[in-house]
């Protein structure tokens, strides 16, 4: 390729009168923001092992009242990002958050896309749209795009859970702001038992199912869980065991921007994905695993988080020959596809 004239070679009083209009050459630029081949990869692979991070997380209940935090979140920022950009990668935020017993999280709403992985502690509870949305280990709760949402904690224990949002890229648009309000009155619970059977929906007469954009809000653990054993018992031959976290009216995403899908390893299974262009987060919620990123391996133990750059092979392994493991993973197809950038190289 053509090396393009630098910035030097130009004479200081030209650049200067482009300084002063405004204006600035492309050409010295043009290899940055257009590398041949492969973008440039700020995203590291990382890894927030759950033992290191979680007294850290205890003892911010300590030294910040919720009162003062409104959210208390310790975010899993990405070195390569600088971590004061508070990014996991280029669209992906990621924090664990955590509520003590009779604290509540105040109703707001906003721009941003978030879901919820719970990771330890049982009581506590979102409110979405007026859905009160219990939360247990492994349960994914969604709060949309524009939707209230707010957390309380009935319990005794600590609860802690991984927040997964698209905030880089709806901050990076200039899209990305908050709404408070006060507190929810509850108008359900539950809602989605409504669609807990595979293949049969609500169907009201003369109306084909549910007028909400986002009519599942909670995935119990459970169920994604049993459809994942299912899978694995009905087709041992499959070169993947894995669901995704879809719109049960639509079957497309859950969500517009960030992808989200539950993987089973079987004993001893080691699994190489395709190399595809979006960069992915592995939380585990069971078992234990290996996730090699191009060479850079993170051994997961339960509630472990690691991600890694897109365009980049990586290789998952069961770490055990008699165990499944189960790994929750997020990344960003939905929004490759809508760009139209979507990739899968081999
Ligand atoms: C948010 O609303 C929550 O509602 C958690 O729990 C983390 C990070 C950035 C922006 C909004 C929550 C968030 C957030």
């Amino acid at each position: 390729m053509q090396a393009l004239g630098t910035l030097e070679d130009l004479p200081e009083t030209y650049r200067k009168a482009l300084t002063a209009q405004n204006l600035v050459p492309l050409w010295p630029s043009l290899r940055a923001v257009l590398p041949p081949g492969k973008p440039t990869l700020r995203t590291r692979p990382t890894c927030w092992e759950y033992k290191a991070l979680r007294p850290l997380l205890l003892e911010a209940g300590e030294l910040t009242p919720i009162e003062k935090a409104e959210r208390r979140v310790l975010v899993l920022a990405n070195p390569g990002h600088g971590l004061e950009k508070m990014q996991a990668s280029a669209c992906m935020y990621l924090g664990m958050q955590l509520l003590m017993p009779n604290e509540w999280a105040p109703s707001h709403k906003h721009t941003p896309n978030a879901v919820r992985m719970i990771v330890e502690g049982e009581g506590a509870y979102t409110t979405v749209d007026g859905e009160k949305c219990p939360m247990s280990r492994g349960d994914l709760i969604l709060t949309p795009t524009g939707l209230w949402h707010e957390h309380g904690h009935d319990g005794n224990a600590p609860v802690v859970w991984l927040d997964v949002l698209d905030l880089p890229l709806v901050y990076y648009t200039e899209t990305s702001y908050v709404t408070e309000g006060k507190a929810q009155a509850v108008t359900g619970t539950m809602n989605e038992r409504a669609y807990a059977h595979g293949g049969v929906l609500p169907a009201p007469m003369f109306s084909r199912g549910s007028d909400r954009r986002y009519p599942m809000l909670r995935y119990p653990w459970v169920d994604a869980r049993a459809a994942l054993v299912a899978q694995a018992q009905a087709h041992p031959e499959a070169e993947a065991v894995q669901v995704a976290y879809v719109n049960p009216e639509t079957g497309g995403d859950c969500q517009n921007i960030l992808g989200f899908s539950a993987l089973m390893l079987r004993p001893g299974e080691s699994l190489r994905l395709p190399v595809r262009s979006p960069a992915m987060v592995f939380h585990l919620i069971e078992g234990g695993a290996s996730v090699d990123i191009d060479g850079t391996t993170f051994s997961l133990a339960p509630a472990d988080t690691c991600c890694a750059p897109g365009y980049t092979p990586v290789t998952l392994k069961n770490l055990s020959a008699s165990e499944p493991s189960f790994i929750f993973i997020a990344d960003e197809t939905p929004l490759h596809r809508k760009l139209g950038v979507y990739e899968v190289r081999a």
